[in-house]
C-alpha cells in the first residue's frame, strides 16, 4: 500500500484530556503523528506518549472472531450470529433464574470510548439490570458525593488564569488532567504573579515547579488540610462575605476548625507548621485559587474526608464561580450522578449510583440470593485492574456467565464465557465525555481512520444486536421511528416523545438503540454510532443552553450538525463563571458547608492512626504511580516504552543502601496478599520509607512461557501486576475507594540467580 499525504484528525486515547492529533497513514499504520493545531482544547499540544498510537492499533493481538469457552478453559471462535443468539439465550437463563439484578454491568468506556458505553444502556433496560459499576467506584465516587452535598456536582479550575493553583495527591506534568498540562505548568511557575502549591510525599516534577511543596508522610493529608483549615479559620482568613452570602451552616462547621491543633496536626503530617501557615495565607491571600486532587489522596486512607476537607479550603475563601477559580461546568453526558443506593448483599453505599470496586468479590463469592451471579465487561480489564486480582479471578471464575467486550484477550477476557471483538478506536465513530473543561468545553466526534479489521465490530452494533435479538423493543415503535427518521430530524423527535408518551419506561430505556436502529442510518458517512449524540444535543440545549449559545450554536439541531462535521472538535458551551451558581441545587443556590459525618470523623483524627506500617510490613508502596511511560493497560505490548521497559520499583537511596540494593539490583516485594520481583531504580524524590512501582504495568501478553505470578499458559509477563499485591479489605468506610497509593510492604533483596 502506498502512504496517503492527508493527515486525518482524530484524538488521544490514553488519558482524560484527549488532545486532538491528527495522522497520516501508511496502509493500516498510524504512520506518523501529531499534535492537531485546529483543535480547541489541545491547541497542538501532545505528550511522549500521543506519538505511539500505532502500538495499540497495530501492536497487540487482536481479536477478529467472538470467542467461547470451553469446557477446560480454553476458547474457541464462533460466528457472530451464534454468539449473539446464545450470549441473549444465557442472560435470559440468568434473568429467569435470579432477576435482570443479578447482571453486573461494569466498564463502558475507558480514557477514549465513551460512546459504544452509551449503547449498553439499552441492553441493561433489556435484561433488567439495577446495578453497574466502573473505574469511578475506585477513585472519583468519594469526591463526586462530597461535590453533590455541596456545590451539587463535579468542579473544575480554571488553569489559565488562576493566580495559585493547589495540586493535592496529582501529578499533573506526567499524569495530566490539566489540559496542555506541561505548557500551563511551566507558565505558572515563570509568571511572578501566580504561584504553584503541590501537597504530595514525593517530590515530582510537578512540586519541583512549585512555589511550596507540603511533602507530606505518606497516607497524612487528612491533618495536612485540618491544619490548613486550623490556620485559616483561626487567624482570621475566612472569605466572610463570601461565606455570608453564598454558603448556609459554616455556623455548625467553623467551630470544628477552630478546634483544630494545627502544631500537632502539622506535626503529624511532617510538614513544617511555618510552611502550612504560609500555604494557608497564600491561598486566603490569591484573587484567584484552582485546584485538583486526584489519586495520590483519593487512593488513600481518609479519602473521602481529605475531599471534603479540600473543598472546604477553597469555599471557606470564596473560590468558586469567579474567573481563576473552581466552577461547576457543562457536559455533553455528566460521568457521575448523584444517586446512592445500597449494594443487594453487603449493602454498602453506591456513590455516584456505583457498586464500590472493593466490594464486587463480596457481592458474588457468597451464597446470599441477592448476589450477582453474571457480569458484563465492556472496554475494562476489572481482574487486572482491581484490587486483589486473586480474589477477583475466583469471584469471576464462580459467575453463570461472563461476557467482555474487548479489543484483545485480556486477564478478564480470559475468564469469560464469551468474548465479543470490538473496532478499534481508530476504527469506527468514537468520542468521550471526558467534557470538564472551563470556560472553553470542548467536545469531539471522530471519524474512523480505517475499517474495522474483519471479524469486529463497533459497540452501537453489537448492542443493537443484542436488544433485537432479546426482543424486547416493541416492533411497531421501531417502525414508525424508522419511518420518522427517514424524514428529519424533528419528525423522528416528535415520534419519539410519542412513543415514550405511551411507554414512557421502555421508550426511554431503549433510546441508544432506538435512535441508533431508527436514525442512525440516515446520518451522513455511516456515522450511525453518533446517532445517541442528537439525545446529547439536546439535553445539551436543556441544561447549558446560555453556554451552548455564547458559543454559537443556536439550536440542538444545530449543535448536532456541528458535533457530525467539525472533526477537529468544537466548543459546545462557553461558559462564564457566573454560570456556576444557577447549577447549585440546594435552597437560594447556597452551598451547605455541613456534612455531619465528615466532621465527626474530622473530630476523630487526632485519635487514628498516622502510619499503617508495621515491622512485618515496614514501607509504604504506591502501587501505581503515573510516569511519562505508563498509561492504563491501553496498549497490549510492551515495545510502545522506550524507557523504564520493566518498570522499575524506585525507592531512596538510603533505604536501597540499608536493604543492600544498588540501582538495577532484583528486589522482591511482599504484601498481606502477595509478592513480585521488579527491578530497582533509586530515586531521590521519594521520601525514606516509601517506595513506588508504576501503573498498567504486569499484563499477560501473548509468547513466551509464563513469568513469576504465572500468566495463563503461553503469556508472558513484564512488570508488576500491581493488583497481586493489593488488598480489598484496606478501602475507604464511606466510598470503599482501595488504598493502592498506600499498600504496607516489605522489599528484600532477590539473591541472583535467586527468584526472577
Ligand atoms: N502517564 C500516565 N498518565 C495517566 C495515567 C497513566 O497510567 N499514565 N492514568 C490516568 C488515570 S486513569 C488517572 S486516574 C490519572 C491519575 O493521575 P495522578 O493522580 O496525578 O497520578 P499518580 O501518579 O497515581 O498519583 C499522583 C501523586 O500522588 C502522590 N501520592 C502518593 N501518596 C500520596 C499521599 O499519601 N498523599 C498525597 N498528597 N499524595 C500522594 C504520588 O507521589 C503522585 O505524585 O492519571 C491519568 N494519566
Ligand atoms: N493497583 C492499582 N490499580 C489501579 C490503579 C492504580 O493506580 N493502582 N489505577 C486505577 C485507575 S485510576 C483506573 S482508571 C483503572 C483503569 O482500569 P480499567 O478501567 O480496567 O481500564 P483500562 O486499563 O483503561 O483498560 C481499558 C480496556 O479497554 C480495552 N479497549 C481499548 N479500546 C477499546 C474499544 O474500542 N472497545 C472496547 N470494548 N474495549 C477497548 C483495552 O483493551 C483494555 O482492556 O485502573 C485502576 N487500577
Ligand atoms: S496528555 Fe498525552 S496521554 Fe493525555 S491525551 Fe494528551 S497526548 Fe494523550
Ligand atoms: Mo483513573
Amino acid at each position: 500500500m502506498t502512504a496517503d499525504a492527508t493527515w486525518h484528525p482524530t484524538a488521544c486515547i490514553l488519558c482524560e484530556n484527549n488532545c486532538g492529533l491528527v495522522v497520516q497513514l501508511d496502509g493500516r499504520r498510524l504512520a506518523k503523528i501529531r499534535g492537531d493545531k485546529e483543535h480547541p482544547g489541545s491547541r497542538g499540544y501532545t505528550c511522549n506518549k500521543a506519538l505511539r498510537l500505532d502500538h495499540y492499533q497495530n501492536g497487540g493481538e487482536r481479536l477478529t472472531s467472538p470467542m467461547r469457552r470451553n469446557p477446560d478453559g480454553t476458547h474457541s471462535p464462533v460466528d457472530w450470529d451464534t454468539a449473539i443468539r446464545e450470549i441473549a439465550g444465557r442472560l435470559r437463563e440468568v434473568q429467569q433464574a435470579a432477576g435482570g439484578e443479578s447482571i453486573l454491568f461494569y466498564g463502558g468506556g475507558g480514557q477514549g470510548n465513551h460512546l459504544g458505553g452509551a449503547y449498553k444502556g439499552s441492553l441493561m433496560h433489556a435484561v433488567g439490570a439495577r446495578y453497574q459499576s466502573n473505574a469511578l467506584a475506585q477513585e472519583k465516587t468519594g469526591e463526586a458525593w462530597v461535590d453533590a452535598h455541596l456545590t451539587g456536582g463535579h468542579t473544575a479550575g480554571d488553569w489559565e488564569r488562576a493566580e495559585v493553583a493547589l495540586f493535592l495527591g496529582k501529578n499533573p506534568w506526567q499524569s495530566h488532567g490539566v489540559p496542555r498540562a506541561r505548557t500551563v505548568l511551566q507558565q505558572m511557575a515563570k509568571d511572578p504573579a501566580r504561584s504553584m502549591v503541590v501537597i504530595d510525599p514525593v517530590r515530582t516534577e510537578t512540586a519541583e515547579l512549585a512555589d511550596l511543596h507540603l511533602q507530606v508522610r505518606p497516607g497524612t493529608d487528612a491533618w495536612c488540610l485540618a491544619a490548613l483549615l486550623g490556620v485559616v479559620v483561626q487567624e482570621g482568613l475566612v472569605d466572610e462575605e463570601f461565606v455570608a452570602r453564598h454558603t448556609s451552616g459554616a455556623d455548625e462547621v467553623l467551630p470544628h476548625l477552630a478546634a483544630v491543633d494545627v502544631a500537632a496536626a502539622a506535626d503529624r503530617c511532617g510538614v513544617p507548621e511555618a510552611t502550612i501557615r504560609e500555604a494557608a495565607r497564600l491561598v486566603a491571600g490569591a484573587t484567584s485559587v484552582s485546584t485538583y486532587e486526584d489519586l495520590g489522596v483519593q487512593h488513600g486512607p481518609h479519602a473521602t474526608l481529605v475531599s471534603y476537607l479540600h473543598k472546604l479550603l477553597w469555599l471557606l475563601t470564596g473560590n468558586f464561580a469567579k474567573p481563576g477559580a473552581n466552577q461547576r461546568h457543562s457536559w455533553v453526558a455528566p460521568l457521575a450522578r448523584t444517586s446512592v443506593r445500597t449494594t443487594p448483599v453487603t449493602g454498602a453505599r453506591m456513590l455516584a449510583g456505583l457498586v464500590p470496586c472493593n466490594l464486587i468479590p463480596d457481592e458474588i463469592l457468597t451464597d446470599h440470593p441477592r448476589r450477582f451471579r453474571a457480569m458484563w465487561v465492556d472496554s475494562a480489564n476489572p481482574a487486572h485492574s482491581l484490587a486483589d486480582s486473586q480474589r477477583m479471578h475466583e469471584a469471576m471464575a464462580s459467575l453463570d456467565l461472563m461476557v467482555v467486550v474487548d479489543v484483545a484477550m485480556t486477564e478478564t477476557a480470559r475468564l469469560a464465557d464469551y468474548v465479543l471483538p470490538a473496532a478499534s478506536q481508530f476504527e469506527k465513530w468514537e468520542a468521550t465525555f471526558f467534557t470538564t473543561e472551563h470556560p472553553h468545553n470542548v467536545f469531539q466526534l471522530r471519524a474512523p481512520l480505517l475499517d474495522p479489521l474483519p471479524g469486529t465490530l463497533p459497540e452501537a452494533e453489537i448492542y443493537s444486536r443484542l436488544v433485537r435479538e432479546f426482543g424486547v423493543a416493541p416492533r411497531a415503535t421501531e417502525r414508525a421511528l424508522a419511518r420518522a427518521g427517514r424524514l428529519g430530524r424533528l419528525p423522528f423527535t416528535a415520534a419519539f416523545l410519542a412513543a415514550a408518551a405511551v411507554d414512557r419506561r421502555r421508550t426511554v430505556g431503549l433510546a441508544p438503540t432506538l435512535l441508533y436502529d431508527a436514525q442512525g442510518p440516515t446520518l451522513p458517512d455511516g456515522a450511525a454510532s453518533a446517532s445517541v449524540l442528537w439525545g446529547l444535543a439536546l439535553r445539551v440545549s436543556r441544561e447549558h443552553r446560555a453556554g451552548m449559545r455564547r458559543a454559537g450554536h443556536r439550536s440542538p439541531s444545530a449543535l448536532f450538525d456541528a458535533m457530525l462535521t467539525e472533526r477537529h472538535g468544537l466548543v459546545f458551551t462557553e461558559d462564564v463563571p457566573g454560570d456556576s451558581w444557577p447549577y447549585v441545587p440546594h435552597a437560594d443556590q447556597r452551598i451547605p458547608l455541613a456534612i455531619p459525618e465528615l466532621l465527626a470523623l474530622l473530630d476523630g483524627l487526632p485519635d487514628q492512626p498516622a502510619s499503617y506500617t508495621s515491622e512485618e510490613f515496614p514501607f509504604v508502596l504506591a502501587a501505581g504511580q503515573r510516569r511519562a511511560e505508563s498509561a492504563n493497560t491501553i496498549f497490549r505490548t510492551d515495545d510502545w516504552r522506550r524507557r523504564d521497559r520493566e518498570g522499575a520499583l524506585r525507592l531512596c537511596a538510603a533505604d536501597a543502601e540499608r536493604l543492600g540494593l544498588a540501582d538495577g539490583a532484583t528486589a522482591r516485594v511482599t504484601t498481606s496478599r502477595g509478592s513480585a520481583v521488579a527491578c530497582v531504580e533509586l530515586d531521590d524524590r521519594l521520601q525514606p520509607g516509601m517506595a513506588a512501582l508504576p501503573n498498567g504495568l504486569g499484563l499477560d501478553l501473548p509468547g513466551g512461557g509464563g513469568g513469576e505470578g504465572g500468566g495463563a499458559g503461553g503469556t508472558r509477563r513484564t512488570g508488576v501486576a500491581l493488583n497481586a499485591l493489593t488488598d480489598t479489605a484496606h478501602r475507604d468506610p464511606i466510598s470503599g475507594a482501595p488504598w493502592h497509593k498506600h499498600v504496607p510492604a516489605r522489599i528484600e533483596a532477590v539473591a541472583e540467580g535467586a527468584g526472577a
